[in-house]
């Protein structure tokens, strides 16, 4: 398949597109560095060092012998989305390419409405494109497990059967995101679904729950292929975080009691995952929704597990919750669509979390230690984080 890859430089983007491109997959990769540049604002970088997008390319075709076609460009760009589409002429889309930290987008007002114009308006350009250049284009969109929100009954796939007053109908299931970041995903899907209705394109929205791992067999063939592992309050994820901060000696931050539960996939099963969607299409019309993740856990089991597998004297501390959301709740979310087309789980085990704190303790000396703390505050309109200026909306 001809297949663009939206946020090709980034975290999930540039390994997935390796993936595909292994696998005989005609790929180009889109991005336009905000995910650098986010780095310069915040004054962090990469645990794990990243090459610059060319070098990538150019190692990846001499390692493999497969092209990988890069543009530059920005989602917000009507113009570029245009061209590149046309360009490219995709027989599908994914698309990776927006700012994803639920930190960030709390910071203040700047860095929620660059998070929402960045996502929102990227994505409807987007949207347009494939309705007027060529609306057989599969958009593979990556939502998140966070529109859901921690509703005391069971996270069904996408939609929910209800009766009200005696009647009966399939609705799409209630949100109840946790930041503006979150929110921006609510919306992208809201107006995916509206094109799928009003202009017969077709969509898989993955709704993907927290990512952990940093190493996929195609990264590893070569230093210049590795993806980014970032640990920082801002844009660490929870358990790549555990893990570095088990690897330095610093205490792990479980926000409040720990009690909180989502739904988790290891790296390399993201790239399954959108394969799986890309070479098994939706319908001319349809909008379907696949829960993305393979297991749950709560935040203190990660913490503790993360420390046994330490060892030594590594402590956990229960931080005050920076964020607003249930420290202790039911979870229960539906997941059967992309096993039922054939995914293959890696599942979280002791050698996994090594694999982690190994990593980590090789890139040890680059650890910004200020930057581990968590400094975004849900309750503040204005968090004090030492931002540069110049960064996001200006
Ligand atoms: P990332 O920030 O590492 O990658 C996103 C890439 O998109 C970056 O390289 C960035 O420069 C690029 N980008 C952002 N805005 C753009 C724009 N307007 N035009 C062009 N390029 C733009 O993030 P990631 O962790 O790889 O996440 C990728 C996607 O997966 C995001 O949509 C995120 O919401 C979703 N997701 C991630 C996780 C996770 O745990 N990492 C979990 C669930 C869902
Ligand atoms: N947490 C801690 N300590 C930490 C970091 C996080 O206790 O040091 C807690 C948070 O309070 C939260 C949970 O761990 O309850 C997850 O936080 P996270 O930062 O790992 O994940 P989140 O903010 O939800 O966002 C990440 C990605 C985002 C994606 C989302 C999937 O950054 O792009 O959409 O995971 S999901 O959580 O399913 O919505």
């Amino acid at each position: 398949m001809r297949i663009l890859v939206l946020g090709g430089d980034g975290y999930l983007g540039w390994p997935t597109a390796l993936h595909l491109s292994a696998r005989n997959h005609d790929v180009g990769v889109v991005d336009n560095f905000a995910r650098r540049l986010y780095d310069c604002e915040m004054g962090v970088d990469s645990l794990v060092p990243i090459r610059q997008l060319q070098r990538r390319v150019t190692t990846w075709k001499e390692v493999s012998g497969h092209t990988v076609q890069p543009f530059i460009g920005d989602l917000t760009d009507e113009v570029f989305v245009e061209e590149t589409i046309r360009e490219f002429a995709p027989e599908a889309i994914v698309h990776f390419a927006e700012q994803r930290s639920a930190p960030y987008s709390m910071i203040d007002r700047k860095h929620a409405v660059y998070t929402q114009v960045n996502n929102v308006v990227g994505t409807l350009n987007l949207l347009y494109a494939i309705a007027e250049i060529d609306p057989s284009i599969h958009l593979v969109k990556l939502g998140t497990m966070g529109e859901y929100g921690t509703p005391n009954i069971d996270i069904e796939e996408g939609f929910i059967e209800i009766t009200h007053k005696g009647r009966t109908d399939i609705l799409p299931y209630p949100k109840q995101p946790g930041s503006f970041y979150h929110l921006s995903k609510v919306h992208d899907s809201h107006n995916i679904h509206f094109a799928c209705r009003i202009w017969g394109l077709r969509s898989t929205d993955l709704n993907q729950g927290i990512v952990y791992g940093q190493e996929t067999p195609e990264t590893m063939l070569h230093r210049d292929l590795r993806t980014r592992f970032d640990y920082d309050g801002v844009f660490g994820t929870v358990l790549n975080r555990f893990a570095v901060q088990a690897a330095v000696g610093y205490p792990l931050t479980v926000y409040g009691k720990g009690g909180q539960t989502r739904g988790m996939l290891d790296i390399r099963d993201t790239l399954a995952c959108v394969e799986l969607a890309c070479v098994n299409p939706p319908e001319p019309g349809e909008y379907r929704v696949f829960n993305q993740f393979t297991e749950s856990f709560s935040v203190i089991d990660l913490a503790e597990w993360t420390a046994k597998i330490a060892g030594g004297d590594v402590t956990i501390d229960n931080v005050p919750d920076p964020r607003v959301e249930k420290e202790e709740h039911y979870y229960n979310a539906v997941a059967t669509q992309l096993p039922a087309l054939g995914l293959k789980p890696h599942f979280l085990e002791d050698a996994t979390i090594e694999v982690l704190i190994e990593t980590a303790k090789q890139h040890k000396d680059r650890v910004e230690f200020d930057a581990i703390r968590p400094t975004v505050n849900w309750r503040s309109t204005k968090s004090q984080v030492s931002v540069a200026k110049g960064a996001a909306g200006d």
